[in-house]
Parts: structure tokens; sequence; C-alpha cells
């Protein structure tokens, strides 16, 4: 069929045209485990489940906490915030003073092995200078 007969051509959008497609368009074909999951008839056969799930679970995540006492200087506690924890002097030093008044104090968050190796790191280090100073992680 060519224009109408009074010669109007109407012109479409591209989104009208689309729609009609869609319209007159048979129904997509299915594959063939489409046909079995629905229920419908055919071939007998092993079917394949193979629906994907987004594998995106967070990872537990571990505070890793420094302890008071008497004995450790507040100097050394700034230096051990600002070598393993990378923080500047400023909060290296509101964190070791809230520490030295509640007894305890976080110094960050880290997943599980990230946390281990801090822990490790300043227990060393501590040792090391022989001073007592603990570092605990607990999980969130
Ligand atoms: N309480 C210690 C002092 O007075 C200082 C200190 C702060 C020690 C924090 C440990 O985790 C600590 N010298």
């Amino acid at each position: 069929m060519g224009p109408a007969a009074d010669d109007t051509i109407m012109i479409r959008s591209p989104e009208s045209r689309s729609e009609i497609a869609r319209q007159d368009a048979p129904p997509p074909r299915l594959a063939d485990d489409d046909r079995k999951r629905r229920g419908e008839p055919g071939q007998p056969g092993n079917a394949v489940i193979t629906k994907t799930r987004p594998q995106t679970k967070r990872p537990n995540m571990y505070r890793v906490l420094l302890l008071n006492d008497d004995y450790t200087p507040m100097e050394f506690v700034v230096h051990v915030l600002e070598r393993f924890f990378n923080k500047d002097r400023e909060s290296a030093t509101r964190i070791m003073l809230h520490v030295h008044q509640n007894g305890i104090g976080e110094c960050g968050i880290f997943t599980y092995e990230v946390a281990e190796t801090k822990v490790t790191q300043v227990m060393d280090f501590a040792r090391k200078h022989q001073h007592p100073l603990q570092c605990v992680m607990e999980k969130k």
C-alpha cells in the first residue's frame, strides 16, 4: 500500500514507529530451556538452571582499638597512629587523648586481614620499644 488517496503522507516519530513494530512483531522465540521452565510440552531432557545472581556480599569489618596503660608515652602512641594508621598529627593526638581519658579508642575499621596486620604491627613495634601498649581488633 502506497500513500493515501489524498496524497497525505504521515511522518511518524521514531518512537511511534517502534510502538507499531512492537505490536506487529511475533512474540520473541523462546530458547528450549525457557519452554521447559514454563512447563510447556516439548522434548523431555535435562534442564540446566542458568539463572545468575550478583555476588556482591560486603566483607565483615573489624575495628582496631588501642588500650590505655599508665606507662606508654603519649608521644609514642601519637607516633603509632601516624605510622600505622596514616593519621595526621592532629587526629593522632585526638585519638591518643581519647584513649588516655576513656581507656579505649578506635584507630580505624578494616577487613579481617588488614586489621590483623595492623594489630601485629603495633604489638611488634610496642614490644620492640619495650612499651606495654596493647592493640586489639573486634568485629563490627
Ligand atoms: N596513659 C598514657 C600516659 O599517661 C598515654 C597512653 C595513651 C597510653 C594511649 C596508651 O593507648 C594509649 N603516658
